[in-house]
Order: structure tokens, then sequence, then C-alpha cells
């Protein structure tokens, strides 16, 4: 049995703080950083949680961040990680004279950007808003300004990330999936044989700003601009890249997000008068083989497909359970899921949920970014799949044991999941005064 951990926390103080560390990361233009020192540009999905924080109490702002967002949306439907709208050189690599975005037709033609994208959370983003402002004109305006926007970046994902027109999308980049240093990734990163004279000489940013001991490694870094390479090799797009690239893969979290954001888009086209039947076909494949072809049996869990070596990655870790929010399993599959979280919940040398990877797995790694630590936008996304199944107690677990992280400890972009450790440390990991923390800590106390 699961034991609830019902935190003691001080919601009003929470909220305050939220607030501004929301509106402290609001530059001029109208967008918001995820964290200043350590990211200071806007990012994709990021963004998309901002803008579900800044709706509770300035609906303006939430609009404003989704409008600075698409003004990088590249002529092909692709929505970048990274948008630059600052012409100041912050010294982040990789920047904009890295990417050289604007060198290519296709891409936005506002504002410079990088060359790979983020999950697609903006489609059930958008319904979210709407649930807290459902007769705000402005932003009912908005919706239908927006929206088909957000079907051509899903439109794009079909078209151009689906060589085999499975329903299924693929990444080329680790950043793609949102994280970054999975151990999900290693072994296909470890095969790629990168040559002298691959890489362009460059000079890393991020383990300047935070602890590099909590950071991606320097080898894992070479591979990730390796495949920055390959990218814009091929103008990031076209079937290069399917063909060439080492790592391909159709990652659980990315496409859960997609479906997900897919049947909020068709409740919102239904709503405002769109057709949704291209939108409806794309979903029911999509579903049909994100449960057929990422489900592994004997591991009780989905797993990402590595397209290149046609096979699974056969490791336990957090996206799987975005299915929950997708809706994707049936009662059997979602139960294995929640006994899987059970499991982690209620050991005896004490974690709180939801860890990034396999707490048993030799890899795991509680300090270090995606390889243990617990994230504030995945403990959301998982509540609502645990809730949406009716699984209130496992539910409850993850979201308290959030806040109550948030609360001890602060505003952080990640957390360390053992309570030993987490109940004598003074902060989190990574950045501080964190965007998406606020907004996640909004959205779940009002909840
Ligand atoms: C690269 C901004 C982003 C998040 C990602 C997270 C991390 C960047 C990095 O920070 O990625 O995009 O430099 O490590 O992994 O999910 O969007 O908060």
């Amino acid at each position: 049995m699961i034991t609830e951990s019902i935190a003691r926390i001080d919601a009003e103080r929470l909220c305050r703080e939220a607030k501004g560390i929301l509106a402290g990361n609001v530059l001029t233009g109208g967008y918001t950083v995820p964290s200043k020192k350590l990211y200071p540009y806007q990012w994709n999905w990021d963004s998309g949680f901002v803008a579900m924080g800044f709706a509770h109490f300035d609906v303006d702002q939430a609009i404003s961040e989704l409008e600075n967002l698409f003004l990088g949306q590249w002529d092909n439907g692709m929505l970048p990680h990274i948008v630059f709208h600052s012409k100041k050189r912050e010294g982040y690599f990789p920047g904009p004279d890295y990417w050289q975005s604007s060198k290519f037709d296709h891409s936005s033609k506002h504002v410079e950007t990088s060359g790979i994208t983020q999950p697609a959370v903006h489609g059930f983003i958008l319904e979210r808003m709407l649930t807290m402002a459902p007769d705000h004109d402005k932003l009912i305006a908005f919706v239908k300004r927006i929206f088909p926007k957000i079907v051509k970046l899903h439109r794009y994902y079909y078209d151009h990330r689906d060589p085999n027109k499975e329903g299924l999308a693929y990444i080329y980049h680790p950043w793609a999936s949102g994280r970054d240093n999975s151990p999900l990734w290693d072994d296909i990163l470890k095969s790629m044989k990168i040559m002298p004279g691959d890489l362009p000489p460059y000079e890393r940013f991020d383990n300047k700003i935070a602890d590099p001991s909590e950071r991606p490694s320097q080898s894992d870094y070479d591979c990730y601009v390796y495949l920055m390479e390959l990218g814009k090799r091929h103008a990031y797009m076209g079937t290069g890249i399917s063909d060439e690239s080492p790592f391909l893969v159709q990652d659980t979290l990315f496409n859960a997000v997609l479906i997900k954001s897919n049947e909020s888009l068709i409740r919102l086209g239904q709503r405002f008068g769109f057709d949704v039947e291209e939108i409806r076909d794309w979903n029911k494949q999509s579903i049909r083989a994100f449960d057929q072809k990422l489900w592994v049996e004997d591991m009780e869990t989905y797993a990402p497909f590595d397209m290149r070596n046609h096979r699974h990655i056969r490791l336990k870790e957090i996206g799987a359970y975005v299915s929950l929010f997708a809706g994707i399993p049936d009662e059997k599959r979602a139960r294995k899921l929640r006994n899987n979280l059970y499991d982690v919940a209620d050991r005896p040398e004490g974690f709180r949920v939801v860890p990034s990877f396999d707490i048993d797995h030799w890899i795991f790694d509680p300090k270090k970014y995606w390889k243990g630590p617990i994230w504030p936008q995945m403990n959301w996304l998982i509540y609502h799949g645990l809730r949406d199944y009716g699984f209130m107690g496992t539910a409850k677990r993850v979201k308290w044991d959030f806040l109550d992280l948030v609360d001890k400890l602060g505003f952080h972009e990640y957390f360390d999941p053992r309570t030993s450790v987490a109940d004598q440390l003074e902060h989190g990991y990574g950045g501080d005064h964190f965007s998406w923390t606020a907004a996640v800590v909004l959205d779940l106390i009002a909840d």
C-alpha cells in the first residue's frame, strides 16, 4: 500500500513566490526565460507550462508567452526548442550564431532560433488555459488565431518525422526529448564514432553557470554537437536526417505529449468550428501504434524505439508514465505502470516520487540531471495521468512530494529524490528561480 504524504506546506507563501518568479523572469518583449542565468532565451516546452502558470493571474501575459514562442515557428511548421528574441549574445552555447537558422528559407522570418524541436505541449496547455478563463474574449480570439499554427506543427511531425507512416514521430537529438542526458540515450551516444574534425571548436556555457557535477558529461556534449552538425548539414529537415542520423528514436514522452495535444485540438476545433478530421485520423493511428509498438511486456512498461538499430531501449524511466496522461494504456497496463510507481514510493530506504530514472539500475544518479532527479513538469504530467485513471492515492503522493520539495528546497530546476538526503539539503539542483517550477506550483495548488 502506498503511504500518502500530504505535506504541510505554506500554500499562500508558495503562490506569492511563484508569481514573483514568473513575473521576474519576463523579459522586454513579453516572453519568459526558464531561468535568467542558465537559460537566457525562450524555451519551447518551458513556455507552454509558463503560459499555464500565468493564466492563473495574468491571462494577457499567458497569451503573450505563446504569441512570442510561435514567432519562432518555421515556415515548414517546426517549432524550435529555443527562440532567440534578444540580439544580445549572452555567451550561451549553442546560441544563434551557432544554429544560423536565418540561412534557411523554411525557417522563421521573424526571429533567430535553434534548429531542433521539443515536446508539443501547446495543444493541451491551450485547452487548460481556457478552462481557467472560459469567457475571456481576448483568450478566445487568441485560441482561434493560434489553433492553425499548432495544427501546422503537428502536421510537420506527421509529414516529416514519420518516414514509415506509422503514426509515431521520431526525434534525432536527445534535447528534443526534453530529457537531455537520460540513460536512455547512452548506448546510442556511445556507438557514435566522432572523428577529429567532425566537431567545430566550442565552449560550453551550462557547466560554468550550474554545478558541473549536476550537468551532462563532456562526451555527451560532443555527441549533442555532432548531431546538431548533422542537422545543420541537412538544413534541419528532410530525409537526409532519417537516412544518416545514428540517433533516430520514437520516444515515449514525445509521442504521448503529441497524442494528448491532438486530443485537446480535436475538442477545441469542434468548439470553435475548425475541421478536425485530419487530427482525428492522426490520433487514432498514433494511439494504436504507441500502445502496440512501444509496450514491452516483460518489463511491464512502455519504452522508446531505436529506429536505427530496430530495437526497444530497454530501460525503465519516467517518459513511460506520460502515456497515462495521454490516456493510451488500457486498465491492465495502466495498473502495471501504477504498480511500478508504488514500488518506488514504498521503498524502505525512502524515495519521493517520481525519480526520472530506474532507482535499481547502476546508472541511477540522484543528483545528475535526467539520470535520477525529480522534475517539476514531469510530476505535473504524471499527476494528471494518474488522476485521470482514478489512481487518486498515487496521484496525491506525486503532487505533494513535489510541493513539499519546493517548500523546503526552493524553486529549483530539479530535486534529489532520496528522502534521507532531501530532508537535509538546503536547496534543489540546477538553476534557481525556475519558471516552470513556479508555474507547476501555481497550477497544482489551485487544482
Ligand atoms: C537544452 C530549459 C531546458 C528544458 C529541458 C532541459 C534543459 C537544455 C540544456 O533545459 O535542456 O535544451 O541546456 O540542458 O533538459 O527539458 O526545456 O529549461
